[in-house]
């Protein structure tokens, strides 16, 4: 059986720009729903048993209901992991990285959130490595995701309107702005 996982943070620690509410739906409601409902999809099937890697892998082609659940409880689970109270900037050897692929962090910081302010209804913007361990960002559709490729995930942001519209309404700027204070760069740079 597939869990929802524990936010990693108390649930009040970044409002106003996420509020206590809002995780109390996206969170209680929205990924409770996915993975509820995902394990009642998998039961008796193929799936059941199996790593949520391999759901998401094996049910693209042949399942969409099963792989729209299985990629969401991943994006989410992944998604709360991004985030920190504590915020802060990349150092290291992921801060190089963002310099050499990027130019600058800025630059990294303009082009992420370019991505996620165009993208034309549901779905996600990504960090990703892929080929020469290069990074690169990416936009997603409603439940798509990097686990179902070869590319490593590293960061994300919820750009679904569920993710915002409790506390920021239509203005999903503001959202994307606020993200940028509480990044966890700990857990990117893990990835
Ligand atoms: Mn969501």
């Amino acid at each position: 059986m597939f869990e929802l996982p524990n936010l990693p943070f108390p649930s009040d620690a970044f409002a106003p720009w996420m509020s206590e509410e809002t995780f109390r739906y996206h969170h209680g409601k929205h990924h409770a729903g996915y993975v509820n409902k995902l394990n009642a999809a998998v039961l008796g099937t193929d799936f059941e048993g199996r790593s949520l890697e391999q759901v998401i892998a094996t049910s693209r082609e042949q399942n969409q209901k099963v792989f729209n659940l299985a990629a969401q409880h991943f994006n989410h689970s992944f998604f709360w992991n991004c985030l920190s109270p504590n915020g802060g900037v990349p150092t290291g050897e992921l801060a190089l990285a963002i310099e050499r692929d990027f130019g600058s962090f800025e630059a990294f910081k303009n082009q992420f959130t370019d991505t996620a302010m165009t993208h034309f209804g549901s779905g996600w913007a990504w960090l990703v490595r892929g080929e020469g361990r290069k990074l690169f960002i990416k936009g997603f559709h409603d439940a798509q995701t990097p686990a179902q490729t070869n590319e490593t995930p590293l960061l994300t942001l919820d750009v679904w309107e569920h993710a915002y519209y409790i506390d920021h309404r239509n203005d999903r700027g503001s959202y994307i702005d606020g993200f940028w204070n509480y990044v966890n760069w700990n857990f990117v740079t893990q990835q």
